[in-house]
């Protein structure tokens, strides 16, 4: 493999693949004081505890009794590998929503970790507000987690009635295009999409690195990707988290991105490492917005993205009966399949639980202590409460031309001929017309082939790329009447 030119911005290191031991970062800096690292901290692992909790228990909840066989739900179905670096990253783009005031909404790509999106929901109160009977108190907690996955309860995935999620999840590859589609014509939106290395395999998840090449700086928002290059899909290593890291960083600047490097699994400076990072990509995507925005001059940056490399079931027992577990394909799903049977197992999980210390991180009637609810954003800047994500909150009725104007007058039968699509095409121009920032046509290659020709009378094709002067339709990087052109 010959060398590629531009040098990774990041410490040199040999090929080592496993994400262990302190941080490396290519962001240097350590932001958190020491109370601001272990709120944090402290936060994502009560968020950790729910996501056992979920999987596992159906009575119980915050442990107040030793564990026994019938607190755990009859049936275990639920992922773990993904969860904690999910909580993780969400947890640290919380942080920044509080200190710069963003309006973000969080998509998971990998929707089989739906513990990681339920435990913020839970904990930033969204989840109570919704469904007042999984209150944010004991008999709440123990209901929140039994309906996990259970006959008569929620699905294993970021299922639609799950607050602030708008992607399931399951079928694994949408969640940047996904991600992309909530920032059209949304300017002041930022979507924090965490893409699994398994999904980038994906046709469809491959191919939508490219949707920056349709991201306008002054009339869209931003999206953030974080790569979780947690190693394993489900028993099979990720292409992704075995090439070289040379590769790795080439292949992102060839998708147009600047990627920025957080790996390891040595919490505390994992904490540092991200706090840093995300924070130093937040303000890049604005120091772009705002100088589009000021010359009104729409240009394609190298968009920022985020490469994080942590050990897949991050935090859960190193090793199982002589196997790995943390880190390995073993954690993908609920690691110990046996404990209503395996009374070893069952003591294992017991104390995996309790080395998150409930009783410190919840108060006696079972909600989050004071100082940690203090991290979640409020009202509507909670990821999960963004009313962009939930239920059509701000859907806009469209302005719609009378489509009985668009009927073709026909005298006489198999006198005259009229195309369908010519026709629909002069109507969605004038939709189109009339509904400039609220309304798109999407298509690969084939609007004018197909006919709806006429919606370039009113807006030119998005294009940040680069064009020549004869291809059709040129000024394509602008949308009519958008902005300057
Ligand atoms: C299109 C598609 N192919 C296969 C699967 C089966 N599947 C479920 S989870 C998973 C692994 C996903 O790996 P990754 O995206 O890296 O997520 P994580 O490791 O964080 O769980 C696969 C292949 C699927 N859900 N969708």
């Amino acid at each position: 493999m010959t060398t590629p030119s531009r040098k990774p911005e990041t410490v040199p290191r040999d090929e080592t693949i496993i994400a262990y031991g302190p941080a490396r970062s290519t962001v240097k800096g350590t932001p958190l004081s020491m109370d601001e690292l272990r709120n944090i901290d402290a936060y994502w692992q009560a968020s950790l505890y729910l996501c056992l909790g979920m999987l596992y228990l159906m009575d119980n909840p915050l442990l107040r009794e030793p564990l026994k066989q019938e607190h755990i739900k009859p049936r275990l179905l639920g992922h773990w590998g993904s969860d904690p670096g999910q909580c993780f990253t969400y947890i640290h783009f919380n942080q920044l929503i509080n200190k710069y005031d963003l309006n973000a909404i969080y998509i998971s790509g990998p929707g089989h970790g739906a513990p990681s999106v339920l435990s913020q929901t839970y904990l930033e109160g969204t989840y109570s507000e919704v469904y007042p009977d999984m209150s944010e108190d004991l008999a709440g907690l123990q209901r929140f987690f039994k309906q996990f996955s259970f006959p008569g309860g929620i699905g294993s995935h970021a299922t639609p009635e799950t607050p602030g999620s708008i992607h399931e999840g399951g079928e694994l590859g949408y969640s940047l295009s996904h991600a992309f589609g909530t920032v059209f014509d949304n300017p002041d939106l930022i979507t924090l999409v965490m893409v699994g290395d398994g999904e980038s395999e994906t046709g469809p998840l491959a191919t939508s690195w490219h949707s920056n090449k349709f991201l306008n700086p002054i009339t869209d928002g931003a999206v953030l990707p974080v790569l979780h290059l947690n190693g394993y899909k489900i028993n099979n290593p990720t292409i992704l988290a075995r090439i070289s890291h040379e590769e790795l960083y080439a292949l992102f600047v060839g998708y147009g991105y600047t990627p920025y490097f957080v790996e390891g699994s040595e919490p505390e400076s994992m904490h540092q490492a991200m706090a840093a990072t995300m924070e130093h990509c937040v303000l890049e995507i604005r120091k772009v917005q705002e100088k589009a925005r000021q010359t009104g001059e729409a240009f394609r940056p190298r968009w920022p993205m985020i490469i994080l490399r942590s050990p897949k079931g991050w935090t859960a027992p190193r090793e199982v009966d002589g196997h790995y577990l943390e880190g390995f394909w073993r954690a993908h799903q609920v690691p110990l399949t046996d404990v209503a049977t395996n009374v070893v197992h069952l003591r294992l999980l017991e104390s995996w639980m309790r080395s998150y210390k409930p009783e410190e991180r919840f108060v006696e009637q079972g909600r989050l202590i004071p100082d940690l609810k203090a991290l979640a954003p409020k009202g509507n800047r909670r990821m999960s409460a963004n009313p962009v994500a939930n239920g059509g909150l701000l859907r806009q009725p469209l302005d719609m031309p009378d489509f009985r104007k668009y009927a073709v007058e026909v005298k006489k039968a198999a006198t005259f001929l009229a195309g369908n699509v010519p026709t629909v095409g002069k109507f969605l121009r004038d939709v189109m017309r009339l509904n400039l920032r609220n309304f798109r046509v999407f298509g690969p290659d084939e609007t004018q082939s197909n006919r709806l020709e006429a919606i370039y009378e009113v807006a030119k094709k998005v294009w940040l790329a680069e064009y020549f002067p004869e291809d059709t339709e040129a000024n394509w990087h602008c949308r009519a009447g958008s902005w300057k052109c």
